[in-house]
């Protein structure tokens, strides 16, 4: 057997998401909340995934639900309390789950007391915990925008300084070159740690380290914002900072939200040598229908461009780190409706991505619903939205005079809230989300796609994705099998190996709502009969060359 070079569990590891202000609600008042996990601990079980991924349950006023935090020691009032969340916890270990968490450490609430002190005076203790600056001639300090909208400076009339704020007003970003704020986060990212928890997913870790500098843009700037604030001066000497004080005391998963990293620099972050993050999250294939930079504007984008995604990333990074790979997550529209077909060709297309999602090389993530096949919500105004980044996208179009009706079918392509909306477990009222009225509407298909029915239907989505996380658990190849391409400029048709010693897969993935015949190349030889996995019932036509594959068939067989 081929050896397997460094061998680590969350490699093989499955993560699931879950959003837990929609996921399920325990008392009624239309939030979900810890202990509606609780009550889903099962569910997940039975599909078979390793590590839940929480996005912030912290206490916070929930400007960006939750990735705006007022205390990282306590717990959302809406989510529960810290028993709530001890006993989460246990009922996980129980199970052999792990718990990851959201670190959002870039920025804080404006309402967690170290601000609420820092804008007192300018010579209060705290004043320096955040990024203080006077302002130019009546304007801030140099022309940064914010990623929602605006200006990142805000302007304090109590002591006439601006404020630095990559997000929201009410997220003030943390000045990371003062030691003790360094110190703070990693006393309380062993906090949590010692009480069990075993994994970091690390909110916009690449933009903590600011150029002191703070050039402003020039006149022949593009639009890029992300590239100026991303991988600032200090970015690895704090994370290698954090890992010696922190990760290295303990066997966790992390996983840097890696917004602005590159694959010519991945491996700074994730190289083994780096002693860094194990993962990151990038985004080439997240805004592969983005201009870029402006989340806000949908461009084409076409299969061959998704394979070179995939296929670069997995030669830059899987040889001496480790990719994550994920399709969808709390702040993209659904991945179904995205990449795959939410009509017609609903089920096939879903399992055509989870089959894709599964057999690339790296650790898959689930964004909760996704199992399901859970699509775009048909929302009917913007009275429907929640998500700050809309409304005020929303608000800037309106005050600019731009026209309003275009800005609503943007944002039915691409707002963040149809990934927010409740999980759907069955067809009763408000799909068994809540008893009460939800926070944000539910989509009105959970009477044909959810939990419930997917359980009970072998041939659904759920069990597919059941499957699929059987087979990679069985097979090392999946995991850390090599990875080729096959007739890389193919429109259509997404062709790969995975080979590890004596396993050898061949996996094809017909993109197309169109049947297509797929000519195999010399290197591979199947036997059509050892399909391993597919998403129609029975194998495709095989004829010895040519496998005639039928609209968005996708499967995983066995080379001999
Ligand atoms: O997202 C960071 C981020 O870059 C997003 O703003 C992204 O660009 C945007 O959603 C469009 O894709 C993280 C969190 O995942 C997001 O939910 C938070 O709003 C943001 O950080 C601030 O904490
Ligand atoms: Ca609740």
């Amino acid at each position: 057997m081929e050896e397997i070079k460094d061998r680590q569990w969350w490699k093989e590891a499955v993560i699931y998401q879950i959003y837990p202000r929609s996921f399920k609600d325990s008392n009624g008042d239309g939030i979900g909340d810890l202990p509606g996990i609780i009550e889903k601990l099962d569910y997940l079980k039975d599909l078979g995934v390793n590590i839940i991924w929480l996005s912030p349950i912290y206490k916070s006023p929930n400007d960006d639900n939750g990735y705006d935090i007022s205390d990282y020691y306590d717990i959302m009032d809406e989510f529960g309390t810290m028993a709530d969340f001890d006993r989460l916890l246990k009922e996980m270990e129980k199970r052999d789950l792990k718990l990851m968490m959201d670190l959002v450490v870039n920025h804080s609430s404006d309402e967690h007391a170290w601000f609420v002190e820092s804008r007192k005076s300018r010579d209060n203790p705290y004043r320096d915990h955040y990024i203080w600056k006077q302002g130019k001639n009546g304007a801030p300090p140099n022309n940064w925008v914010s990623f929602f909208g605006g200006s990142a400076w805000e302007y304090d009339p109590g002591t006439d300084e601006y404020y630095l704020h990559f997000f929201t007003r009410k997220q003030p970003d943390l000045n990371w070159e003062k030691e003790e704020v360094r110190e703070e986060i990693y006393k309380m990212m062993r906090f949590w740690l010692d009480k069990g928890v075993k994994g970091y997913r690390m909110d916009v870790i690449p933009l903590i380290s600011k150029d002191q500098d703070f050039p402003g843009f020039g006149d022949d700037w593009d639009g890029n914002y992300v590239a100026m604030y991303a991988n600032g001066p200090r970015i690895h000497e704090f994370l290698k900072e954090m890992n010696r004080e922190v990760m290295s005391k303990y066997d966790i998963a992390t996983v840097g939200e890696g917004i602005g990293i590159t694959k010519e620099m991945a491996n700074h972050y994730v190289g083994e040598d780096s002693k860094e993050l194990n993962m990151i999250f990038h985004f080439d294939n997240m805004f592969i229908d983005r201009a870029p930079d402006n989340f806000y504007s949908v461009v084409d984008w076409d299969l061959v461009d998704m394979k070179r995604v995939f296929t670069e990333w997995d030669e830059a990074v899987s040889n001496q780190g480790w990719n994550s790979l994920y399709l969808g997550n709390h702040d993209f529209p659904r991945m179904l409706s995205r990449f795959g077909d939410d009509g017609e060709y609903w089920l096939e297309s879903g399992k055509l991505l989870a089959t894709m999602l599964f057999t690339l090389r790296g650790t898959p993530y689930i964004y909760n619903g996704d199992e399901l096949g859970m699509t775009n919500m048909p929302f009917h105004g913007i009275e429907e939205y929640r998500d700050v980044s809309a409304l005020n996208a929303y608000k800037e179009a309106k005050s600019s005079g731009k026209d309003l009706k275009a800005m609503m079918q943007t944002l039915a392509t691409t707002s963040r809230d149809h990934a927010r909306t409740p999980m759907q477990w069955d067809e009763s009222e408000n799909a068994g989300f809540t008893a009460g009225s939800p926070w944000i509407r539910v989509n009105p298909n959970y009477r044909e796609i959810n939990a419930r029915k997917a359980q009970g239907d072998p041939n659904s989505l759920y069990h597919y994705y059941r499957q699929l996380i059987l087979l990679r658990k069985s097979h090392p190849v999946f995991v850390y099998g090599r990875y080729q391409v096959f007739d890389f400029e193919d429109h259509w048709i997404y062709a790969y190996t995975r080979m590890l010693g004596k396993e050898k897969v061949f996996v094809v993935l017909n993109f197309s709502k169109e049947p297509k015949s797929y000519k195999l190349p010399n290197e591979v030889k199947l036997k059509p009969v050892e399909r391993w996995i597919g998403n129609y019932e029975d194998e495709p036509k095989f004829d010895g060359e040519t496998l005639a594959l039928r609209p968005y068939e996708g499967g995983a067989f066995e080379i001999f």
